[in-house]
């Protein structure tokens, strides 16, 4: 019997509506790129350790994205969840056509990682805990703030987070104006899945900020056309 791909997404728990978390875009996209078929779950952080393991028993330490590609059998992480997709289906490459085109986008991702995830953290943590209802903002904060520090500690200088989110953009907008496209051409990619997705979680809950540290980042269109075109992705 086939069973249908069923994808774990996390959502805010004030409206559930919000689907926020890079990783799980990263999947989404990868999916979305091969025009394969999933339902999506929504949960909340307080979800995934509860409904993830019932559906997945093979799944010990859930987290989001996980994907259910068989009966009771659940595959995390999201490159993970794109090397399965890629393998699996045909379609449009996500990583390209040699192993060094994917290890130059896997290089690019880590630098997603690296350099702009940190950053749009600390730019997000007040949001993210006030976009959710009271057990998930609870959980939010000491999971958060296990190390000591507040959320507002955490979250530091904000003036100094649009700077420093502002630099971190430099060397990708080079990409895009030298691409004069995705970053990996006329097709998006992996790399693309990874700085879209990256978009994504900081402008669903600041978009004031989001419109300030990337959009209006450098003087001129580039960033707020690729945001635009990347529109057409997000489904
Ligand atoms: N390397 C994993 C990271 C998965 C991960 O850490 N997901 C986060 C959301 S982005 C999560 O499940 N967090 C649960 C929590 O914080 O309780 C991937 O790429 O999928």
């Amino acid at each position: 019997m086939t069973v249908g791909l069923q994808l774990f997404e996390i959502v805010d728990g004030k409206t559930r509506q919000k689907s926020f978390s890079p990783m799980v875009w990263r999947a989404k996209l990868a999916l979305n790129h091969k025009n394969v078929s999933y339902e999506t779950i929504p949960v909340t952080f307080l979800d995934i350790p509860v409904l993830i393991p019932k559906v997945c028993p093979n799944v010990k330490a859930p987290t989001v994205p996980t994907l259910k590609v068989a009966d009771g059998e659940g595959l995390q992480d999201s490159l993970a969840i794109a090397e399965f997709v890629e393998s699996t289906y045909k379609g449009p490459s996500i990583f390209g056509q040699t192993p060094s085109e994917k290890n130059l986008q896997l290089f690019f991702d880590s630098y997603i990682s690296t350099r702009l995830h940190p950053v749009i953290q600390r730019l997000v943590y007040i949001e993210m805990y006030e976009d959710q209802d009271a057990d998930n903002a609870a959980y939010f904060k000491s999971s958060r703030e296990k190390g000591g520090k507040t959320l507002e500690e955490l979250g530091g200088d904000q003036a100094q987070n649009l700077k420093d989110v502002k630099d971190s953009l430099g060397l990708i907008h080079t990409a895009l104006v030298r691409s004069g496209g995705w970053i990996t051409g006329e097709q998006p990619g992996w790399a693309d899945f990874t700085l879209i997705s990256a978009f994504i979680w900081f402008h669903s809950f600041a978009p004031q900020k989001f419109e300030e540290g990337v959009l209006n980042a450098i003087d001129d269109q580039v960033l707020r056309n690729y945001w635009n075109k990347a529109q057409q992705l997000i489904q």
